[in-house]
């Protein structure tokens, strides 16, 4: 940024690191602590130096679209929901990150506030896996999943499971999470 390359080309440096960092960890080349502390690395440095420059230069950032993701109620892991997130984020999405532990009610809230084109939902245990079928059956209640797609993601979960419970999609780790997103939103 010191030296005025273009802040969208450094978002897009960031995106490839985090994406050549991503194929060593499935290969098995690199530590979970790398990728965690690489993402999350990644995605303060484009919130705190390089978007609030851009907003300076006036120059608006396209977005693939919005989402609107969170760890669901009772679940406190976050590592790989915010993975999730940084590569969302750096590939071109804009994240509404409702953190961990998040009520049904705030998913509700936030679609209705934000509008996003996608709801993500993570969840790392048996039990509470079940609140994403409870987020989605809420959202259909409120007639809020016109629209809106669901993904899902995290350890216990599948596809099988996805489909059981009326989501969209499944992704099994961050970089699907970004190409399932992509084509959710016809951008595949
Ligand atoms: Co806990 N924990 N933990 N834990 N923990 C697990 C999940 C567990 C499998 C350990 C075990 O027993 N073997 C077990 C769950 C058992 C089950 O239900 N089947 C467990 C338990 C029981 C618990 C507690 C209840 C323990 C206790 O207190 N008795 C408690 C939870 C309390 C609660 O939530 N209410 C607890 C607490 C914790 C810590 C706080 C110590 C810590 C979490 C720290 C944090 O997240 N801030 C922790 C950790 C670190 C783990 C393990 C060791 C690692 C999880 C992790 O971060 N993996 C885990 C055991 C294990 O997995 N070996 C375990 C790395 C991360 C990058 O992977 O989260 O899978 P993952 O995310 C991947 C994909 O799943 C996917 O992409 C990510 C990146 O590639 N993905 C998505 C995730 N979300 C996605 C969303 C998407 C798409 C893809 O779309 C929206």
């Amino acid at each position: 940024m010191d030296q005025n390359v273009p802040p969208l080309e450094v978002i897009n440096a960031f995106a490839s690191v985090l994406r050549e960092m991503g194929d060593k960890y499935e290969r098995g080349e690199l530590y979970i602590v790398e990728l965690i502390a690489a993402g999350e690395g990644c995605r303060k440095a484009i919130m705190d130096i390089v978007e609030p420059k851009l907003k300076l230069l006036g120059v608006e950032r396209k977005t693939l679209g919005k989402i609107v993701l969170g760890t669901v109620e009772g679940d406190i892991h976050d590592i790989g929901k915010n993975i999730v997130a940084a590569m969302l984020s750096t590939a071109g999405f804009e994240v509404v990150d409702l953190g961990r532990d998040v009520p049904i009610k705030k998913f509700v809230e936030a679609v209705k506030e934000h509008d996003p084109q996608l709801v993500g939902l993570s969840a790392l245990m048996t039990i509470s896996m079940i609140n994403q079928g409870e987020v989605i059956k809420a959202l259909e209640r409120e007639g809020l999943l016109k629209g809106v797609k669901v993904v899902i993601g995290g350890a216990p979960t599948s596809q099988q499971w996805a489909e059981k419970i009326g989501a969209d999609a499944y992704a099994p780790d961050a970089i699907e999470a970004v190409a399932v997103c992509k084509s959710l939103v016809g951008r595949g």
